[in-house]
């Protein structure tokens, strides 16, 4: 049975890797905080139904000891690093802390695995944000870098590290630079889910509307179940390489509003506000990913299409904005 440790397991991906990796039949382990452990009624909600079949250790990604002491105990075939501070204007607001865990974090874990356990298998989740203000259109892996935030800076630092390590030390490190991936498990902070959220409360009474920055940045989305997928394949492969995973297709954040409010039969036009406050020092306009490289070298392939995914993150939020709206008259 192989074993792998995924950094990051509460997390939207650590949680449909977890998944995906116990129904191949691995043994799975997770890095989690402390504090997670102390909570976790709240903070494993995403893999509370699987919890009974992982095997947890306390650390973080801010202390090297925490790190070097996992490996120290147990060996692994395979090392899932997706754990980082992965919301862009947060690390506007703090760049210092975003760093610290992204760089620092990431350097941590290879640095303990070339000490302890060079022969385990190293992923590093790279980021479109990478390309940032991009150099060509559609990106692939040999489009330059240009990243436009911290968090883009903090991820091209771990690419290169992730490099380094495969290069000098020769271990199987391998980057996935990845599109933008959502579901119902994606954090409320990020775009889609403060859409799709809003539109569920909005539909059932509890919102009257919903405050966006920059409507006209365009994203190439796909659903996170699917891109686990070819994570985990970039992990089987004979040698270790870099790969972009993309739906290849762009819109912007309006087409998604517009989608969104549509599946509820409402306008968006008569809910949505700008507020400037929620607009990007530097913004990231356009992405759209050529993954032909994960395609003929994986035989990896997305399901769904940014239609299904929408319609299956409205309908998740609404199921629970209509328990909520329940309790809420029940109480009355
Ligand atoms: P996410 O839902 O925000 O999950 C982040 C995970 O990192 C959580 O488990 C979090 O633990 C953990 N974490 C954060 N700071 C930590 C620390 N100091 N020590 C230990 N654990 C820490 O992110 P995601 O969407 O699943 O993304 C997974 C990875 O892929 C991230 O590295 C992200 O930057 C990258 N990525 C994401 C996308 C995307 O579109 N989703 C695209 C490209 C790359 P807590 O639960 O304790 O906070
Ligand atoms: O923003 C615009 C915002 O925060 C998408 C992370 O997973 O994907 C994600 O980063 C776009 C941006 O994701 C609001 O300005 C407008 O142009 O959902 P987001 P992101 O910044 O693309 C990459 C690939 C990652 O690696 C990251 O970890 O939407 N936007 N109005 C807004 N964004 C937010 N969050 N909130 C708004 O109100």
């Amino acid at each position: 049975m192989k074993r792998a440790l995924i950094t990051g397991i509460t997390g939207q991906d650590g949680s449909y890797l977890a998944e995906h990796l116990l129904d191949l039949g691995y043994e799975v382990h997770g890095l989690v905080r402390r504090v997670a452990l102390e909570d976790p009624a709240r903070r494993f909600t995403r893999i509370e139904h699987i919890l009974d079949r992982l095997t947890l250790h306390p650390a973080s990604l801010e202390s090297y000891p925490s790190i070097f002491h996992i490996f120290s105990k147990n060996k692994f075939d395979e090392c899932y690093h997706l754990a980082a501070q992965s919301f862009v204007a947060e690390s506007f607001a703090d760049g210092f802390s975003t760093m610290n865990t992204n760089i620092n974090g990431t350097h941590y874990v290879l640095a303990a695995l070339r000490e302890l356990s060079p022969d385990c298998r190293f992923y590093f989740a790279g980021s479109s944000e990478m390309f940032g203000k991009v150099h060509e259109v559609p990106q692939n892996e040999n489009t330059s870098f240009h990243p436009r935030s911290p968090y883009g800076i903090s991820k091209v630092a771990g690419f290169d590290l992730t490099r380094n390590y495969r290069e000098a030390y020769g271990m199987y490190c391998a980057s996935g630079i990845l599109f933008n991936h959502e579901s119902p498990r994606r954090g409320y902070e990020f775009v889609t889910r403060k859409i799709t959220s809003t539109v569920a409360r909005i539909k059932t009474g509890l919102a009257t509307e919903l405050y966006l920055g920059n409507l006209d940045a365009k994203r190439d989305w796909g659903h996170a179940a699917d891109y686990v997928r070819a994570i985990y394949l970039m992990l089987q492969q004979p040698e270790p390489d870099d790969y972009v995973v993309a739906s290849g297709e762009t819109h912007s954040v309006r087409e998604f509003c517009e989608l969104a409010f549509a599946e509820v039969g409402l306008n968006y036009l008569d809910y949505v506000k700008i507020d400037p406050k929620l607009q990007r020092p530097s913004e990231v306009e356009l992405l759209i990913g050529n993954a032909t490289k994960a395609k003929s070298k994986l035989g990896w392939n997305p399901t769904r299409t940014f239609l299904d995914l929408i319609k299956e993150m409205v309908q998740s939020d609404l199921e629970a904005a209509m328990q909520e709206s329940g309790r809420q008259a029940s109480y009355q």
